[in-house]
């Protein structure tokens, strides 16, 4: 199974046009990535390119439009590279030494106020001016000077290990979807509905995560449909540790499983994996308080997923609408750009965001927060249209309280 994008490194590529940042990136790919020129602003729109760099596993990394293109369509293009600092886990300050000055420094402020772990990379193989070395050796920010444009290990390694010195300590233990609640020979039943809407021949990566990580842990997977919840539940000689449902089928779940089995949902716990599980809660509790001509946001992430759509746009608008009897309006966004003002809205509902990384997850929440809006997901909504949000939280709650003790 390859590694999503959304699970990997992410590293932006930021700097000056022509200060070098898609020769970085065709050279540490050691591929024809980006197109190169001597032509200041050759990169419009920000390129990502995948690839296996040790010890971090699968990275993207991703080239940015020049920062201080000034001209009208250089103004747009550095609007939608800003747009990149909230997926960054981290961030390469390109720069031709001969050229550095303020943009460079506004980089830094930037990455600073987000919170980006930075290190910057000199190209050209121009003199480093005696006083921005001095700062910079002051400050402590990592450095490299990239003394040629061919690809070389020693020039890897470099990069590597710069990149280990800012990565956060824990980017290393990103949260497992399962895993931490899985003991050997322990059953796990995943319900997944095989319906006109199921993505054909295969099975969606939330999905192919949990099978992993339960069979990582020695546990045992029982993969059925909805239909065959009775039947697989007689067959069984020990209650399951877990059902892990796909949203959809929440209420058939509900209406099934004794109550003492524990019931979770697919997208819950990509919420605890890549968001903030408790702010999701609290935005659930909105949703009773909702009153005549409240507006909600529903922001999905990508728009190629037909079972998101009716999601988004039928079950949890008609959901929400039976549920209060109040005439609320929905707004759908669809894609990365997170809208700029959220003032409007009094509750976002954002799907499962399963092709985002962990950091824009946050990023949005962070940004609920800052507007004062609270936000929750489709599947802690799913799950509280069809009358149970409490049930499918308490195992993990219960997990979280036993961690702790
Ligand atoms: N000698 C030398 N030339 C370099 C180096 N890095 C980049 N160049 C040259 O600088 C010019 C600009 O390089 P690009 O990689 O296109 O720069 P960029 O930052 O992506 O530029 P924009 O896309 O315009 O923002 C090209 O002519 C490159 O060949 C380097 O390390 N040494
Ligand atoms: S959960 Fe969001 S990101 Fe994932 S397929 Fe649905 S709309 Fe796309
Ligand atoms: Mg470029």
């Amino acid at each position: 199974m390859s590694t999503i994008k959304s699970m990997r490194l992410h590293i932006g590529l930021f700097g000056c046009t022509n200060s070098g940042k898609s020769s970085f990136l065709n050279t540490i790919t050691n591929q024809k990535v980006s197109i190169v020129s001597s032509k200041p602003g050759t990169t419009t729109d920000p390129v990502e390119k995948v690839m296996e760099l040790k010890p971090f596993g699968p990275v993207l990394f991703i080239d940015t439009a020049g920062f201080n293109d000034q001209s009208f369509l250089g103004k747009k293009r550095t609007e939608k590279s800003k747009k990149y600092f909230d997926r960054s886990d981290v961030a390469i300050l390109i720069s031709d030494a001969s050229q550095w000055g303020k943009e460079e420094l506004k980089l830094i402020k930037i990455f600073k106020e987000k919170k980006i772990p930075f290190c910057i990379v000199f190209t050209k193989n121009s003199t480093i001016p005696k006083d921005v070395l001095q700062t910079i050796e002051k400050l402590k920010y990592p450095y490299y000077i990239h003394p040629s444009i061919r690809p070389n290990s020693d020039f890897t390694s470099s990069i590597t290990s710069m990149l280990k010195k800012i990565l956060p300590k824990d980017w290393f233990e990103t949260p497992k979807m399962v895993a931490d609640f899985v003991n050997k020979d322990d059953i796990f039943i995943l319900v997944i509905p095989i319906d006109k809407e199921a993505p054909k021949n295969r099975i969606i990566l939330p999905q192919q995560q949990a099978i992993r990580d339960i069979l990582d842990k020695n546990g045992i997977t029982v993969v059925i449909t909805p239909e065959q919840i009775q039947v697989t539940l007689s067959l069984l000689k020990k209650d399951p540790t877990l059902i892990i449902t796909d949203s959809q089928a929440f209420k058939q779940v509900f209406s099934l499983v004794p109550e003492n089995i524990p019931v979770t949902g697919f997208s819950i716990l990509l919420a605890r994996m890549k968001g903030d599980l408790d702010e999701f809660i609290k935005g659930i509790d909105m949703i009773p308080l909702l009153e005549d001509g409240d507006n909600v946001l529903i922001m999905e992430a990508c728009s190629h997923n037909p079972v998101c759509n009716d999601i988004g746009r039928e079950q949890i608008p008609s959901g929400i609408k039976n549920h209060t009897k109040k005439n609320i309006h929905f707004d759908v966004k669809v894609g990365h750009d997170f809208p700029d003002s959220l003032k409007k809205y009094r509750l976002i509902i954002h799907c499962g965001a399963c092709i985002l990384n962990r950091k824009e997850v946050l990023f949005r929440i962070n940004e609920a927060k800052n507007n004062s809006v609270l936000i929750t997901n489709y599947g802690a909504t799913l799950s509280y249209i069809a009358g149970d949000s409490k049930r499918t939280l308490r195992f993990i709650n219960g997990q979280k309280k036993r961690k702790k003790d």
